[in-house]
């Protein structure tokens, strides 16, 4: 991510990306503040949807990828936000993947990718996002504090990801207000979805909180609703379903 950054850089510094991002604004009327948090604030459980090409853990998901269609079939099916991919090694995605989703859909759009710079902040900003994804397991926490004061001076919400006691604990330091906890560890990319659901008790109930990762069954679902998630984030289990509308509401 770090050498993508310096990539980006070189065609377009950060003076000049936080000056389009400064326009961008001042030219759109004022939409609801922080979509994304609201949605999962609402009541019942939220879902996020992530249309996702690829991972590291299970290879190409989706040989044919037409990743709009796949978002609108997301809206149409009830998602309350999806989460886009824009990592290009490891998960195939794209920055204009989130660019198009996020034109195309009325939902609020996640840029889900390995945030290491607040360049790429502010990118998710002009492509369109409405949310971020910060993980604990790469920032110290006084970046996590930086991270999160640059999200809200941008009116983007922050999912920030935790996967044990500790990085909770950093996130709630870091002023978080939306924690997700990855059952899958990112070191061995076993999962359990039990993770999630031992964790909860550790995030304060003002804190949003979403289950990740490893959400295949209704079980799965009703289980993380019932340990008091407010949603859960499904990539694989939901890219691979023919039926989008189906598989949501089974
Ligand atoms: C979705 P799954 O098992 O439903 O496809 O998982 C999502 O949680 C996963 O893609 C994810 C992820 C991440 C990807 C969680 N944290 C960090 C990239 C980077």
């Amino acid at each position: 991510a770090r050498a993508r950054v310096a990539e980006a850089k070189q065609h377009i510094p950060f003076e000049l990306l936080k000056k389009r991002v400064a326009e961008a604004n001042a030219n759109t009327t004022h939409a609801a503040a922080f979509p994304f948090e609201q949605t999962l604030r609402a009541d019942g459980l939220s879902f996020i949807c992530e249309c996702k090409r690829a991972s590291p853990s299970k290879g190409l998901i989706a040989p044919h990828f037409p990743y709009l269609d796949i978002a609108q079939a997301y809206e149409a099916a009830g998602a309350n936000a999806i989460s886009v991919l824009t990592e290009p090694s490891a998960f195939l995605g794209d920055a204009r993947y989130l660019q198009e989703i996020a034109s195309a859909v009325h939902i609020p759009c996640l840029r889900k990718d390995f945030i290491v710079d607040e360049y790429m902040i502010y990118e998710a900003k002009l492509l369109g996002a409405q949310a971020v994804l910060l993980i604990c397991a790469i920032l110290d926490t006084p970046t996590l504090t930086a991270f999160l004061r640059c999200c809200n001076e941008l009116g983007l919400s922050a999912l920030v990801e935790a996967h044990n006691k500790q990085e909770i604990s950093n996130a709630i330091a870091a002023g978080a207000r939306i924690i997700g906890v990855n059952n899958r560890n990112l070191h061995d990319f076993s999962v359990s979805t039990n993770c999630a659901i031992e964790l909860r008790k550790y995030v304060p109930s003002e804190v949003a909180f979403v289950a990740e990762s490893g959400i295949q069954s209704a079980t799965d679902v009703l289980e993380a609703y019932n340990a008091g998630a407010d949603a859960v984030l499904v990539g694989e289990a939901m890219m691979r379903a023919e039926n989008k509308a189906a598989e949501l509401t089974k």
